[in-house]
């Protein structure tokens, strides 16, 4: 995320950058006008302000500029079949949207007989949904804690199932299943016409 300010100091050495009442960075030269701020969690609010600062003190604070952060999916890998025991490996990430072709999703992953977990809360306008998902092999996709599709075994295939959700937020999570050979999980959706 990229944050910019108007520079209308003459005598700064440089910008204080703060989250909420939290110091968060300083910008050690004058006249900079932008700062990229990394870092911060997914789907979360955040507020920042900035000031000038030289030797002698500190300009007012700028007004707040304010961003939700987007959502991410939080995924969890196990060298196991049974998604059991502590994970080897987890992340964040955009998208469920991967082919993994015969190797490993990371090196702490075997290349066969892993499995995975990714969570996302996402914000549905309401309606009918259609849910369609590629894996090699097996998946498992629950909406809210409701299982929808349920193919744990060896395949490379499409699933798909259309699913009525109110407007609001959901929790969508999948489950992949690796055997040996190839590995995919391509997750997608689109509202369906009324
Ligand atoms: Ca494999
Ligand atoms: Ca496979």
């Amino acid at each position: 995320m990229q944050l910019t300010w108007r520079d209308t100091v003459m005598n700064e050495t440089g910008f204080e950058i703060y989250e909420g009442s939290n110091y968060w960075a300083t910008v050690p030269s004058p006249n900079i006008t932008a700062f990229t701020i990394s870092g911060l969690e997914p789907n979360s609010y955040h507020c920042f302000k900035v000031r000038a600062i030289n030797s002698a003190g500190s300009s007012p604070f700028s007004d707040w500029a304010c961003v939700t952060t987007p959502p991410r999916w939080y995924a969890s890998f196990w060298n196991n079949t049974t998604l059991t025991g502590l994970a080897v490996h987890t992340r964040y990430e955009p998208a469920v949207f991967f082919d993994w072709t015969s190797g490993a999703p990371h090196p702490d992953v075997y290349a066969d007989y892993f499995t995975s977990r990714w969570t996302r809360s996402s914000e549905f306008h309401g309606g009918t949904y259609r849910f369609e998902v590629y894996h090699d092999d097996g998946v498992r996709l629950w909406i809210d804690d409701q299982l929808y599709i349920d193919k744990w075994d060896q395949a490379a295939e499409t699933s798909s199932i259309d699913v009525s959700l109110t407007a609001g937020p959901h929790t969508v999570k999948v489950e992949h299943l690796e055997l040996n050979g190839g590995a995919s999980l391509k997750l997608s959706w689109q509202a369906l016409a009324d």
